[in-house]
């Protein structure tokens, strides 16, 4: 009986609750060491499996997916972004994909809002000072950083997570300006300001915080001109994808000053990032942790596992992208 169980290839480790189920509930190869699958590897387990759980750290091209067709009907992926996974192509061979949105949404935008309380705030570099050994004594022009009331947050990309940081910043007392896609409707937008033109966006940014998804159209978008665009020590905070943002753009502009500082939780090419930003005081770093939380790490796995049992029960999968 346990024989007709799908047989399930999970490429990364996962917290041991999700682990744990997916071992009960389906014949799963799990990845204790956490090894990234090289692409020739990758197929190959796939092609030994009816299902993948996989992260953004592999990468289903046409061409891998034509080649494990065959075998798999479905890849949960782990993550709200899905620019790993040609979906057009999915669609065409006929495999089922699946994502994971809304559970990470509270976490990223926690994120966001650290990171411009700590841009403003000057938070690696007051951190770094004290642990220096040079604070000798407290005066009244020490670590000097910016007000965030009153100043306006531009967000790019008014999805789930850009509504939830707006909200946030209401909070703050931020004006809250925005560009997408399409323009929202009143009770979504709450009272934020749609800019159709991006270029309108930056003008107003004296905080830009990007939350659009990497794609086609975004890759660079930030780059030497546009920064040209935002206000003068205007601040930029990215939790989405490292390819929205010209690295070398952005540094020279955090050396002179043009940008005050930043915060980063995604990099181009992650986890070996531009060398530049390492010796530059106004970057506040997190290593690609937006949605890390317990809770949020826990509910991902959820929403996989919900969704590959629809798929194999033969019902619609609730967070379906083809
Ligand atoms: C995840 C993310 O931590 O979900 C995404 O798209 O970028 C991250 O928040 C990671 O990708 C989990 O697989």
């Amino acid at each position: 009986m346990s024989e007709q169980r799908p047989k399930v290839l999970a490429t990364r480790k996962f917290p041991a609750d999700i682990e744990a189920r997916l071992s009960s509930e389906y014949r799963a190869t799990l990845n204790e060491t956490d090894r990234i699958y090289p692409p020739e590897e990758l197929v190959a387990a796939a092609r030994e499996h009816d299902a993948v759980m996989c992260c953004p750290s592999e990468r289903f091209s046409r061409e891998v997916l034509e080649q494990v067709a065959g075998s798999i009907g479905i890849i949960a992926t782990y993550s709200v972004g899905y620019e790993h996974i040609d979906v057009p192509a999915a669609r065409d061979v006929g495999i089922v994909v699946t994502y994971t949105p809304d559970v990470l949404t509270d976490a990223t935008a926690d994120t966001a809002m650290l990171f411009i309380l700590a841009a403003a705030r000057r938070g690696a570099e007051c951190d770094r000072f004290v642990r220096s050994g040079g604070w000798d004594r407290w005066h009244t022009l020490l670590m000097l950083g910016t007000h965030v009331s009153g100043k306006r947050l531009g967000i790019l990309g008014m999805g789930r997570i850009g509504q939830a940081l707006a909200k946030r910043a209401r909070g703050f007392d931020m004006p809250v300006h925005y560009h997408n896609r399409r323009r929202l409707p009143p009770e979504q937008e709450q009272g934020a300001t749609f800019h159709a033109d991006p270029a309108d966006l930056l003008a107003v940014s004296d905080f830009l915080s990007i939350n659009c998804p990497s794609s086609p159209e975004t890759v660079r978008f930030l780059n030497a001109e546009r920064i040209e665009m935002l206000p003068e020590g205007a601040f930029v905070v990215n939790t989405a994808r490292g390819n929205i943002v010209d690295d070398e753009a952005l540094i020279a502009a955090l050396r002179s000053g043009r940008v005050a500082a930043a915060g980063l939780d995604v990099f181009d090419n992650e986890p070996n990032l531009h060398p530049g930003y390492l010796d530059l005081d106004n970057v506040f770093m997190l290593p690609h942790v937006g949605s890390a939380t317990h809770e949020t790490r826990t509910a991902m796995g959820d929403t996989c596992l919900a969704n590959l049992a629809a798929f194999f029960a033969g019902r619609p999968c609730p967070q379906a992208l083809t």
